[in-house]
């Protein structure tokens, strides 16, 4: 199968399959999506600035292990994190992007909310955008409109920077659905079509523990936004809290919980541990194959 000028088209078999700026993203079966985090302060990731060779390695590994698509981000949205400068993020992107392209056959997905850098990152080679600021920012709406690539657009209440302190809703699946309705309108009002677009529930943005809980267990209902659902539980804190657990050793709740994703309709999984989570995704699929439907 060869991309084609339409961002997503059914095939005989009724696959679906999103052109990611010329590279196909097949999403009649679970897609996953490898972690490379640029930042100095990642929490996964650790370290000081990645050189560019260690960050083309990493994805190259993730790719071999079985990733379908690399997350390449270079802001950290950790809670209490602070802003990067638009200079900085570019910085930090943009050379592994570029180096990462030449280097690997799949997809990069840009993670930011800045248009600067969703302009610059689809030149340097990603085709696909996420934006855990579903795309409110200032421009980025008509930015990610131009660049013609697929765009996830995450839920998060609040700002990285406080947004833990102390979470409210009445009813979080609702908000988190009705939030992310109303992104699919302004994005396509902003001439993004409707069949270039992925949701993802934000799991750790502005949600306490049994907000995720809650989210992961009726993950189904936001089927009703007809969009394909991107799922991010890789290592994230309410692991840490339900089983005390540092960040290094919550890899086997990690596969878990994307499993409950994908069984509750999360067709893509961004995680950290490529090569564990497909496995569990192989076995998971040998039981219940995929129908081709994807949303
Ligand atoms: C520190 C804490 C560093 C948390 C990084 C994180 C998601 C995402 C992230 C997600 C989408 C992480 C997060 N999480 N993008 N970016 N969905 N679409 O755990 O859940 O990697 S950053």
């Amino acid at each position: 199968m060869t991309a084609t000028t339409n961002s997503s088209l059914k095939t005989k078999h009724s696959e679906l399959v999103l052109d990611c700026g010329g590279r196909v993203l097949d999403l009649s079966r679970t897609v996953i999506m490898g972690v490379l985090n640029i930042t100095p302060d990642s929490f996964s990731d650790g370290g000081f600035f990645m050189s560019r060779d260690t960050a083309v390695a990493h994805a190259r590994k993730m790719v071999e292990e079985g990733a379908d698509i690399i997350d390449v981000g270079g802001e950290s949205t950790r809670p209490g994190a602070q802003a990067v400068s638009v200079q900085e993020e570019l910085d930090r992107v943009i050379p592994v992007i570029d180096a990462m392209a030449r280097a690997i056959p799949v997809p990069i997905s840009i993670d930011t909310s800045k248009p600067e850098v969703m302009r610059a990152a689809v030149a340097a080679g990603a085709g696909f955008i996420n934006d855990v600021r579903a795309l409110r920012e200032e421009g980025a709406l008509q930015a990610a409109a131009a660049q013609q690539v697929p765009v996830c657009l995450m839920h998060m209440q609040g700002e990285p920077r406080s947004m833990q302190h102390h979470p409210v809703y009445a009813d979080v699946v609702v908000e988190v659905r009705d939030f992310l309705q109303r992104r699919i309108e302004a994005c396509v009002a902003a001439g993004i079509p409707r069949q270039r677009l992925i949701v993802d529930p934000g799991f750790g943005f502005g949600k306490a523990v049994e907000h995720n809980l809650e989210l992961l267990q009726r993950l189904g209902e936001l089927r009703a936004l007809g969009t394909p659902i991107l799922a991010g539980l890789s290592r994230k804190s309410m692991i840490g809290a339900l089983l005390g657990l540092p960040v290094e050793q919550r890899l086997q709740a990690s596969v878990a919980l994307a499993l409950i994703a994908v069984q509750n309709g999360a067709t893509m999984l961004r995680v950290h541990d490529v090569r564990a989570t497909r496995e569990a995704i192989r076995m998971f699929e040998a039981v219940y194959p995929r129908t081709g439907e994807v949303a």
